[in-house]
């Protein structure tokens, strides 16, 4: 470096204040900064969603020191990063989170006070962030908080939809969508990377050519794409590490499609090209059902290749070939979602990068891995090869050269097995031929995850027992998890000071394993006033929004009994149904005096229903016509209510689950993969009332059978009680209804 640059950077060194502070004033001095300077709002008068506004860029100046200092860390040590692929992340708020996340919420309670402003009050002015549907989504949310806590050199890649997951809006009983366009007042939490676009391309032909005297493949793309980062800093607990969610936008590409331009209508040239934005716009809502849409497979595809070109010149960046590849690189498939990364990283590795085949082979088995999140063969996603061979033609043809080899060597090892080679085979044959995405990940991947124990045995006796028999070391679980930060610290701060004094450490806040400490303190009858204490003032909160939502009011002292969770015929929302309307026709066919004896409850049922899911739909209209029938019948009063409470999200979990006494997760046996919704509840010290059905059956050997309420048929019970049909009587005065409805 020259003499000037030198100079330079010493006067940036001496003009820098190395890390921002964190004592009231700074805050305070910050927080009003931004109020005049990015929401240009006079200091002297803005309303809370303005406060808000400055709070958050407040706190995300500290994020992004931390992310600096984070990436510059990683590129220093060049240590194998993690990549993880996954076309949903359910992040929700991220005020609280990160700040408390950063170890500054209470800093800035304190210096928002004397401002005049509650730091709750602000932090309810956010919106969510709804890039995913339910479970799955979530996880990758929950996943991303725990690699940045325990220092792992991640990476999170997904889209930036435009419109997240519907709201749910209910008139008349029925679920109506409306378009969630979250990024209308601005999204602080991300930092857009106009320099960090890649060109993403579809359609177009291949052709031969020729090359080192031989023949090669080359794509002829019709039409490109941009695609743009948006960063979203993503902090750890008690550690500087914070990582990113790098999530892509399509916008047009400034290459200048010349053929559009010949045709003299510049505006309607224009128009074509915004057009591309479309790609990025909409997050699909349905949860597993796979429709072969054109724009979800561009989608899929489009993510996949900027995420992999921003892969591979990370690593070529410090690498002069790609020996050390699989050595720096591990990419993790969020389902099978993301699956077309297979097929890219052979293209690329091939057709750019000039690799032979096998050696591009060799790489791609060792570098991905697959997480899978369904038991139901039908929910295994299928791509028809029609719509494949005209929006990626060389990676049908990819997809064709893997699947030959590997029928050539499937032949070897189980011999002409036609069946068994038949359901084995990546392409399916049939009137609409298609790519099985599971079996390409499958076949590529060198581990296959399940989701909890009992979804492993699944897949290895059922769902993929013909690859286990074949594969039987590629295939390993890791049973899910919550982060506690989540959905303790940050949703129900009263009990988390209450572990923490009867602790004695925060430590249990990285370390959730340190929670069973409280066992010694199991009988210690001061404890359990204290916690019942919080669970009260938690149920006040839940009962006052309930009460706001529905214009139901509800008794505290009332049992309140929830299932939250997306709307599945599997999940049986409509069994919890039936048993409320059983429960109301037995509480008025009851004696006056032996309804002394009934605990009062509140049922309190939430979710949403894909707008295609007709059954689902009406799964949410019975449960408000049951709701209007119980509600409004005064002799019953407080022994029954129910609530179905409107447009289900993160944010409504974390103030739905602390009021919570009971909690429902009664999929039938064999049909939830794992299911995270209990755990939350779990450490929130609400009882569960489950099947055994995914993760429940660990949960049950961890806490003990007694101390949770398990019914319903077992796994190897389920398919003799389907053969003998359905044996429940509805009683008369519900079944017109339920007719009705259904
Ligand atoms: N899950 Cl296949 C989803 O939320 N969406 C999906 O499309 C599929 C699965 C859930 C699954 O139902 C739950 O049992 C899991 O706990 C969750 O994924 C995370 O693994």
């Amino acid at each position: 470096r020259g003499g000037e640059t030198r100079v330079g950077v010493e006067r940036m060194f001496g003009l820098m204040d190395r890390f921002l502070k964190s004592d009231p004033s700074s805050l305070q001095k910050d927080i009003l900064d931004h109020v005049e300077y990015t929401v240009a709002r006079s200091r002297f008068s803005f309303d809370d969603f303005e406060a808000y506004q400055a709070l958050a860029h407040s706190v995300r100046d500290r994020l992004i020191e931390r992310w600096h200092d984070t990436q510059l860390h990683f590129k220093k040590k060049d240590p194998k990063r993690i990549y993880f692929l996954s076309m949903e992340f359910l992040m929700g708020r991220s005020l609280s989170n990160s700040a408390i996340n950063l170890g500054i919420r209470d800093q800035y309670a304190d210096a928002l006070k004397e401002l005049g402003f509650e730091f709750e009050v602000l932090a309810e002015q956010e919106g969510d962030a709804a890039l995913g549907n339910g479970g799955l989504a979530r996880l990758s949310a929950c996943q991303m908080d725990s690699l940045a806590t325990m220092d792992y050199p991640a990476w999170g890649y997904g889209l930036r939809y435009q419109y997240g997951l519907f709201r749910q809006v209910i008139l008349d009983g029925y679920q109506h969508e409306q378009p969630d366009y979250w990024l209308n007042f601005g999204n602080p939490w991300e930092i857009e990377r106009v320099h960090v676009t890649y060109p993403v391309k579809f359609y177009g032909t291949v052709e031969d050519e020729n090359f080192n005297g031989g023949k090669r493949k080359v794509w002829l793309p019709g039409e490109t794409v941009e695609a743009v980062a948006y960063d979203n800093p993503i902090p750890g607990h008690g550690t500087r590490n914070t990582i990113t969610l790098r999530l892509w936008a399509a916008k047009p590409s400034d290459q200048i499609d010349m053929e559009s331009y010949n045709t003299g209508d510049y505006i309607n040239a224009v128009v074509n090209r915004q057009r591309a934005e479309t790609i990025s716009s909409v997050l699909y809502p349905d949860d597993r059902s796979y429709q072969g849409k054109e724009l979800r497979l561009k989608q899929q595809y489009f993510f996949v290749s900027a995420s992999l070109q921003d892969i591979i010149r990370r690593f070529k960046d410090s690498h002069s070939n790609f020996d050390d590849f699989p050595e720096k690189v591990a990419l993790q498939l969020n389902d099978t979602h993301p699956s077309f990364a297979i097929a890219e990283v052979m293209r690329v590795l091939v057709d750019e990068e000039h690799l032979d085949w096998n050696r591009a082979w060799d790489i791609v088995c060792k570098i991905f891995s697959f997480t899978t999140h369904t038991v139901l063969p039908e929910g295994l996603e299928k791509v028809p090869v029609d719509l494949l061979e005209s929006l990626l033609p060389r990676h049908l043809q990819i997809i064709y050269d893997i699947n030959f080899d590997y029928i050539e060597e499937l032949k070897k090892r189980i011999g002409l097995d036609y069946d068994r080679l038949s359901r084995m085979s990546i392409v399916e044959d049939g009137a609409i031929k298609s790519i099985r995405m599971a079996n390409l990940a499958i076949v590529c991947s060198h581990t296959v995850n399940g989701v909890s124990r009992v979804h492993s045995e699944l897949l290895k006796t059922r769902v993929f027992k013909d690859f286990y028999e074949l594969w039987p070391h590629k295939f390993d679980y890791k049973t899910n998890g919550v982060t506690q930060r989540r959905w303790i610290v940050v949703s129900n701060p009263s009990l988390s000071a209450l572990i923490s004094k009867w602790l004695g450490t925060e430590a249990w806040i990285r370390d959730v394993d340190l929670l069973a400490g409280l066992q010694e303190q199991a009988a210690n009858a001061d404890l359990h006033e204290e916690w019942r204490m919080v669970r009260k003032v938690n149920k006040m909160r839940l009962a006052e929004y309930i009460e706001a939502m529905s214009g139901v009011k509800v008794s505290v002292s009332a049992m309140f009994d929830v299932q939250i969770k997306r709307i599945h015929e599997y999940k049986r929302q409509l069994l919890n149904v039936l048993g409320i309307i059983h429960r109301y026709d037995c509480i008025k066919n009851m004696e006056k005096s032996d309804r002394t004896k009934v605990v009062p409850r509140v049922c309190i049922i939430g979710g949403k229903a894909a707008p295609g899911y007709e059954i689902a739909r009406k799964i949410i209209k019975l449960c408000n016509a049951v709701a209007e029938k119980i509600n409004n019948d005064p002799d019953v009063g407080d022994l029954l209510k129910l609530v179905f409470i409107p447009d289900y999200n993160v944010s409504v979990a974390e103030l739905v689950i602390p009021g919570a006494d009971l909690s429902q997760h009664i999929s039938t046996a064999g049909h939830e993969a794992s299911g995270t919704g209990s755990m939350k509840f779990l450490m929130n010290g609400c009882l569960l009332l489950a099947t055994e059905d995914g993760s429940t059956v660990e949960i049950m050997e961890e806490i003990g059978k007694d101390n949770m309420f398990l019914f319903g048929a077992k796994m190897h019970e389920v398919p003799a009680l389907r053969e003998k049909g359905p044996t429940l009587k509805v009683p008369l005065q519900f079944a017109r209804v339920v007719r009705y409805v259904m």
